[in-house]
């Protein structure tokens, strides 16, 4: 089922109940978003990957769905491609539901959640999450937009400056699991303080950059402001990111297939990744009694 959001600017937000997903995103005459299956799907219960497809809570070990690099990604696409959720307009706002059953994919927990996507006169587009448990268990949404701010969306977002208070940067390993530690990003490719043009990033020869596929696949952890912001100098076009989470993953399209390569960029916003398994890397634990609550808004804007 879709519903539709609409604003006194002609924007408009497109929803489809299945993935929980923005199917398209209206400003300034465009779809700032890309089409499936590049989809702006809520990603959970856990968004990024679960190291070897395991994890210890309480001093038991809980076993997930592997892929083929023997981890499991994206909580196995249960909140994007298993669930079924529940949609209702309210106060031109669409508020979204799902039960993700004890044990689903090898999460432990009953576990009940709401996604609620608004947009206000600003032109910001602002998604919240909220879910409880009634077992202790581990949680992380995101939402996994494919930004593109061109006229044409076949055309790679390399021509786009990122920008964004982002102190540290998580280094992957080969299999895309993150080291275990931050790194600074000063003076380094991942430095988008100033602003960094993803031409610059994607043709860079630095091993993290190589490593992702030729781009960002990192998590990017905020400093004292939770804001990134990603601008076209060709059409002016903006979309302005600030959140309630410690980082975003920043994914430049790298395995976007054939000519589609880069031709999105993905700033998902969420809990760093796989900190269940890397002390240091903050909770990521749902308990009983103590909601999730966290929220990401977009705010788009034309020079
Ligand atoms: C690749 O590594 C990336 C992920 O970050 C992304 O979510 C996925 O493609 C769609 O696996």
């Amino acid at each position: 089922m879709e519903f539709i959001l609409t604003n006194k600017n002609a924007m408009s937000v497109t929803v489809d109940t299945h993935g929980c997903l923005i199917k398209e995103i209206i400003f300034d005459g465009h779809n700032m978003i890309q089409e499936p299956p590049y989809s702006a799907a809520v990603i959970g219960r856990i968004a990024g990957r679960i190291s070897y497809a395991e994890f210890f809570l309480n001093g038991v070990r809980y076993e997930l769905p592997k892929n083929e690099n023997e981890n499991c990604l994206h909580g196995n696409h249960e909140f994007d491609r298993q669930a079924e959720w529940e949609g209702h307009m309210e106060d031109n706002k669409v508020i979204l539901t799902y039960d993700s059953p004890d044990g689903s994919n090898g999460f432990p927990g009953n576990v009940s959640t709401t996604v609620t996507y608004s947009l206000d006169d600003n032109n910001t587009l602002r998604i919240d999450y909220y879910a409880t448990t009634d077992k202790d268990t581990i949680f992380n949404l995101t939402n996994h937009a494919y930004f593109n701010l061109n006229d044409d969306n076949n055309t790679p977002i390399t021509n786009h400056i990122l920008t964004g208070d982002a102190k540290y940067y998580i280094p992957l390993l080969s299999d895309l699991t993150p080291e275990g530690y931050v790194e600074k990003t000063v003076g380094s490719i991942f430095d988008i303080r100033e602003g960094k043009l993803l031409k610059d990033v994607v043709e860079s020869t630095n091993s993290q950059i190589v490593l992702a596929g030729n781009g960002y696949d990192h998590a990017l952890v905020f400093g004292e402001s939770k804001v990134a912001s990603l601008y076209s100098p060709e059409t002016g076009r903006k979309v302005t990111m600030e959140t309630d989470y410690p980082c975003f993953v920043c994914y430049s399209g790298n395995q976007m297939k054939g000519d589609m390569k880069h031709c999105g960029i993905c700033l998902e916003a969420q809990l760093l990744p796989d900190a269940i398994n890397h002390d240091g890397f903050g909770e990521i634990e749902l308990t009983p009694g103590e909601p999730y609550k966290h929220f990401v808004a977009y705010r788009f804007s034309r020079d």
